[in-house]
Parts: C-alpha cells; sequence; structure tokens
C-alpha cells in the first residue's frame, strides 16, 4: 500500500496511526502541502484524488481510498486486529461520535485550505486566523473534555478510533498555542497515547518528510 500524506497532516497522521497499530507495512509518499504552492493541487495528484487533499491511501490492487475515517474503517474491516470501535453498538455510536467531532466539526475549519482561504481572499490578517483556529479548537475540547472517560484511552482499557483522531489534534491545537490545562483529561488521553510505539512513530517529526 502507499499512503499520501503530509508530516503535518492530521487527517494523514490518524491513518499513520491505524497502519502501525495493525502492523501493516507501506510506502509514503509525501505531497508537500505548501511547497511550490502545494503539489496537492498538481494535475498528477488530481489524479489520485481529485479532492487534492491528503490522505489517499493507494491499495495494492490500485484502488485509491480517501477520506481517513473511510480509510481507517476499511483496514478495521480487512485486518481486524487489533479492532478499532467496540463491539458494541451503543460504545461503537459513542466512538464513532468522538472521531467524528473531531474529523467532522473541528479539523475542517481548521485546516490549511480552510486557514488560508481567510487569510487570502478574505483578507483576514495572520493573528484573526489564529484566533479563529482557536477558537473551533476550544469550543470542540470544552465538548470533548466532557465526553472523555480517560481509563487510560478514550474510551476505555482499549485504543479506538476516538484515539486516533484525538491525538493528531492534540499535536495541531499545542502547535496553535491552545492553552491544554483546560483539558486535563484530553491531556491524559494523549498522554497515554504517546506511550505506545504505534502512536510514536506516526509523530510528524518521525516521518521521512518531516521539516
Ligand atoms: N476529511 C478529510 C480531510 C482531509 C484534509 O482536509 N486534509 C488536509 C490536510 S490535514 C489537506 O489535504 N489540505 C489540503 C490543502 O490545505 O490544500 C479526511 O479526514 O481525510
Amino acid at each position: 500500500m502507499k499512503l499520501y500524506g503530509y508530516f503535518r497532516s492530521s487527517a494523514a497522521y490518524r491513518v499513520r496511526i491505524a497502519l502501525n497499530l495493525k502492523k501493516l507495512p507501506y510506502e509514503q509518499q509525501s505531497v508537500h502541502l505548501t511547497r511550490n504552492g502545494g503539489w496537492q493541487w498538481s494535475e498528477d495528484f488530481r489524479a489520485v484524488n481529485p479532492q487534492k487533499r491528503v490522505p489517499a491511501l493507494a491499495l495494492s490492487t490500485g484502488e485509491v481510498l480517501i477520506q481517513s475515517l473511510a480509510i481507517i474503517e476499511y483496514l478495521d474491516e480487512i485486518h481486524p486486529e487489533p479492532p478499532l470501535l467496540p463491539a458494541d453498538p451503543v460504545a461503537r455510536a459513542q466512538v464513532r461520535g468522538f472521531a467524528q467531532a473531531i474529523a467532522c466539526d473541528i479539523h475542517p475549519l481548521n485546516n490549511l485550505v480552510a486557514l488560508n482561504y481567510l487569510k487570502g481572499p478574505l483578507k483576514h490578517d495572520q493573528a484573526t486566523a489564529d484566533e479563529w483556529y482557536r477558537h473551533w479548537v476550544t469550543q470542540g475540547f470544552d465538548a470533548l473534555e466532557a465526553l472523555v472517560r480517560p481509563a487510560p484511552y478514550a474510551f476505555g482499557s482499549r485504543v479506538t478510533l476516538a484515539d486516533l483522531c484525538l491525538v493528531p489534534q492534540v499535536f495541531n491545537a499545542r502547535r496553535f498555542k491552545v492553552d491544554m490545562a483546560r483539558y486535563p483529561k484530553l491531556a491524559a488521553v494523549d498522554a497515554a497515547c504517546a506511550r505506545l510505539s504505534a502512536f510514536d512513530k506516526a509523530r510528524p517529526e518521525n516521518q521521512p518528510d518531516a521539516e
């Protein structure tokens, strides 16, 4: 398999953690999102993912999967060990709800393409873009802090999809100077995950394209 990603992309980071947890070998193709205007906008990459975003996972059959949550659920279906969703339907829905609060509600407002639109066509300055970023993360994390039950992972003693979404979002929040002292439970889950090699290997600074 070949993962099209970028070291700082939190959506690609989620998929790297899943691949590592399942001990699946994969090749990485870096899609530099900023150099020379961003490789995601090239014709070559548009042929891989017309959405011009990472991650994309090319399978050995030649098919390409997009969207981190769809990719992770595919991996979980094909390689069920260790499972990334609980067996109980209520618990599964709770884990998915937590993951989607990040992937569908926090991240889309804060990713590079949205911030660049604010700063470019809409002519806002960097301070306003940073304020926008922190506003949506804070609103999202306030809810997640109330939902999480560290034990030590977000939903009990096994890592789930919720942890795969939380850890990259916390990494990004710290990068944008969100005060994590306000979120002791989220910080505790993040610290528990950081002790696992699958998470450590997936960290942005440990990727071949890290700068
Ligand atoms: N919902 C998508 C989000 C994908 C996404 O927006 N990726 C960002 C990087 S984290 C991207 O490729 N941005 C391209 C750009 O900013 O131009 C997923 O979960 O895979």
